[in-house]
């Protein structure tokens, strides 16, 4: 350092006359790093910085949008009170008119047109206790039958695949502390390094100890340097590329027979499916080189220990919880499951993307991870929340689903809590236009974000620094965020204002929480002896053990770093192979004459998601200040496309205008675009309304789509 730099830092300290800290916990992603919020009082204002604190998932870590978090937090937009749209603006209303409001047109709207005229769209980037308890909003407050929520695009392939292949869904199949120690590694459509930066030195280690690294991604990221072998298939073509790993790990005799014999079923058919296939075929489909393909497959089979990791790239397509299952097939056909350094990891996405999933958000759950339909989970879970278990509906559609019914006027209410769906849905232009159609529409937020805009009343909820609760991370640990602010003028907690609403309703008597702690007491019941049991766990337990990982069924249980260790979760105690069709993303996506490229969207480093808080972050904002088209030089030029300049991009559902950038290491049929920003840059306007079967989610992978200059549509 110079002396100048050091004489003005000396001075810049001697102006900070005091100091506070907070420990708080990062708004984001799924690693759900710990930190501390340092408050230094200036002479003339308060600065902020935000630091790492040590912890087993994050060991003190921070990336730059956990760095920069406050700057969403503290910014001037937040919402400080409720507001309602009065002709077409927005007047700020007292809480008190906000719930006669809600209550007013809630009861109306069912009065007139039945129970599931309204709907409830929830999020998991809430708090366990807000997911928990919105679940129970929607069943026992408005007693309709649809629910659903974000995850719904996110974890909803992995965690089907995961249910129905191993019978219990935990993200990671072990803690993050046996990464350094396998001996093999498969990272299939992940960005780890860009999307969950802290997690990163763990691969780094056991890359030092010797691990191979197989990365399998379209395109070169940050985290496919990292790999020793880079496989770049075309878009949605995953669950074929698995079945030919497979096939060579088959031929090559690197299955486990002991262990497929004492712990799997299925696995004879999927032999012999598999072994039919042939690889000229799998790499005709795919374009991945035989050779690689082998290559791969012969180092994770013979490898003694292996880990798979797999994330949206594989699992964001009309074929993804099948997708996910073929990677499964390789995992429990080697024996690579339930041993030390032998796992699964669906890399979480949202903050709370595990905890959101297991209590009763989904359309189809109760809470602890049990089925709406099952006569026995609905006895229980009714018995906890003290009414009759008739009165409980059954399962609802899923969130785009839930999109169709409003547009066809099912749904004609609408309670959003924690996301951005006119941005966040596929075919973004139909989901704008059929919440344009609902009688009435509260949205719950931190901000006027895009979709907030279109609703009738908008409420302020708090912000990760004031709201105390607990989310379930990358690992399956549960950690308890701790409170660091009181809410800012008017702002209420997501529970609160769910037990408010609930209150005006009549409900209250099943709503009285007065803290986060009492919710979480209550979830622990009502999930004790289901899949997602955390009834061991007290917020001293978290306190002091720093996070504990689920199952974790009574207070004496240290929590589960390994599960299957002894059994799958299926009744019979064995994990189900399935075979999966040799056949890629659905067919009308294909590319085509007219539609000559596979557009891929994804994300980048500093912002998050729809972009509605890391947009406000300056820090953040000024990293990446707009959407761009990464292409290759050789197919940008086939389409005169100069590299920085505007790009029209357009799908058989729509277009965008983006900014390109030319990268030599994409495939050459390939685009990609990062889905953080709305209105004529929202990437979603391109992709297409075609579900997954099984889970329900989008293809938000793959799309056909054709690119021009801007400037071939001027004049
Ligand atoms: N910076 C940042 N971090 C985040 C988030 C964020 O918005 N920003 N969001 C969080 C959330 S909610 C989530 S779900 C996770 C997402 O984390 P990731 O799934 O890792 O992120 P993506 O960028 O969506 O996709 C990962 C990779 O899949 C590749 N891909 C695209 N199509 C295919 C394909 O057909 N096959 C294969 N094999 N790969 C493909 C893309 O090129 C991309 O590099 O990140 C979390 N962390
Ligand atoms: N094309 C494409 N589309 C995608 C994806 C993709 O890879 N490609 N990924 C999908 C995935 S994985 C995901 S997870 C979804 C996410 O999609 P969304 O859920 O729509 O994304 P967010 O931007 O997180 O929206 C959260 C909103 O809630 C607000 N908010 C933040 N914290 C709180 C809080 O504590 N309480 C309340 N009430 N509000 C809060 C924020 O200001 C923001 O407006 O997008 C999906 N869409
Ligand atoms: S975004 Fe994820 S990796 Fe970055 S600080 Fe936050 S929790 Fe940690
Ligand atoms: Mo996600």
């Amino acid at each position: 350092m110079t002396e100048a730099f050091l004489k003005y830092f000396r001075t810049k300290e001697q102006e900070v006359k005091s100091e506070k800290k907070y420990d708080s916990q990062c708004p984001f992603c799924s690693m759900q790093c710990k930190m501390q919020l340092i408050e230094q009082s200036i002479v003339t204002r308060k600065k902020y910085i935000t630091i790492g604190k040590d912890n087993p998932t994050s060991e003190g870590r921070l990336c730059i949008k956990g760095m920069n978090a406050h700057q969403h937090a503290f910014h001037k937009e937040r919402l400080k009170y409720p507001l309602l749209k009065v002709k077409g603006e927005f007047i700020r209303v007292s809480w008190e008119e906000a719930l006669n409001h809600i209550k007013e047109n809630f009861t109306n709207i069912q009065a007139e047109n039945g129970q599931n005229a309204l709907a409830v769209y929830g999020s998991a980037s809430i708090t366990n206790e807000e997911a928990y308890l919105l679940g129970k909003f929607a069943r026992v407050a408005l007693r309709t039958k649809y629910i659903d929520y974000n995850g719904r695009f996110c974890m909803s392939a992995a965690a089907s695949a995961a249910s129905q292949t191993f019978g219990l869904d935990r993200g990671f199949t072990n803690s993050l502390s046996e990464i350094p120690s396998t001996r093999c590694i498969i990272l299939a459509g992940t960005n780890l390094a860009e999307c969950q930066p802290t997690i990163i030195p763990y691969f780094e280690r056991a890359k030092e100890n010797g691990a191979y690294i197989i990365a399998i991604d379209p395109r070169e990221t940050a985290t496919t340097k990292l790999a020793n072998l880079h496989l770049k298939p075309k878009p949605g073509t995953d669950a074929v590329l698995a079945n030919g790993l497979l096939k060579v790990i088959l031929e090559e005799n690197y299955v486990d027979v002991a262990f497929i014999q004492e712990r799997v079923n299925g696995f004879e058919e999927v032999r012999e499916y598999v072994l039919s296939l042939s690889l000229e075929e799998i790499e005709e489909i795919t374009a991945v080189p035989i050779p690689l393909i082998r290559k791969a497959a012969v180092r994770f089979g013979k490898e003694e220990t292996g880990m798979i990791f797999t994330a949206r790239g594989v699992e964001q397509h009309t074929n993804g919880s099948m997708t996910v299952r073929n990677f499964l097939n390789i995992l429990v056909s080697t024996g690579k499951i339930g041993k030390p350094s032998c796992g699964y990891g669906a890399i979480t996405g949202q903050g709370n993307g595990q905890g959101a999933r297991e209590h009763g958000q989904k359309a189809d759950q109760l809470p602890g991870y049990r089925s709406i339909e099952n006569e026995e989970h609905r006895e229980y879970v009714a018995s906890v929340w003290g009414i009759n278990k008739d009165d409980l509906p059954r399962k609802g559609v899923s969130a785009y689903e839930m999109m169709e019914k409003i547009d066809e006027g099912e749904i004609k209410g609408l309670f959003l809590m924690c996301s951005n769906p006119i941005v966040s849905n596929p075919n973004a232009n139909f989901v704008k236009e059929a919440l344009k159609k609902l009688t009435f529409f509260v949205a719950v937020d931190l901000f006027v974000s895009e979709t907030a805009r279109l609703a009738d009343l908008i409420l302020p909820a708090s912000s990760y620094l004031e709201d105390e609760g607990t989310m379930t991370n990358v690992e399956g640990r549960v950690t308890l965020r701790e409170a660091s602010f009181p809410c800012p003028e008017e702002v209420k907690h997501d529970w609160q204002i769910i037990c408010e609403i609930a209150r005006v309703l009549g409900k209250e008597e099943h709503f009285s929480f007065s803290s986060a702690e009492e919710i979480f007491t209550e979830l622990r019941l009502a999930g004790s002896g289901g899949i997602a049991d955390y009834f061991g766990m007290t917020y001293e337990r978290l306190r002091k053990e720093g996070g504990i990982l689920w199952p974790c069924p009574d207070p004496d249980h240290k929590g589960t770093k390994r599960v299957f260790e002894t059994s799958f979760a299926h009744s019979d105690g064995k994990a189900a192979m399935v075979v999966v069709p040799n056949i890629p993303e659905i067919p009308k996506e294909q590319i085509c004459e007219e539609f000559p490229l596979y557009l891929t969207t994804g994300r980048v480093m500093s912002h998050y998601l729809t972009g509605v808080q890391t947009r406000k972050s300056p820090a953040l904002a000024a990293r990446s200040v707009e959407p761009f088209m990464e292409i290759h030089p050789a197919t940008a030029m086939k389409f005169n496309i100069q590299d920085q300049s505007l790009v029209k991009i357009k799908s058989r559902r729509g277009s965008v205008v983006v900014r390109s950038k030319w990268s030599e290491t994409i495939r050459h049929d390939t685009i990609f675009v990062p889905f953080h920003w709305a209105d004529s840059q929202n990437i979603n306007l391109l992709v297409s309304k075609e579900l997954d079967p099984f889970s329900k989610m989008p293809g938000f992978k793959v799309s056909a789509v054709k690119v021009r200059p801007v400037t071939d549509f001027l004049n």
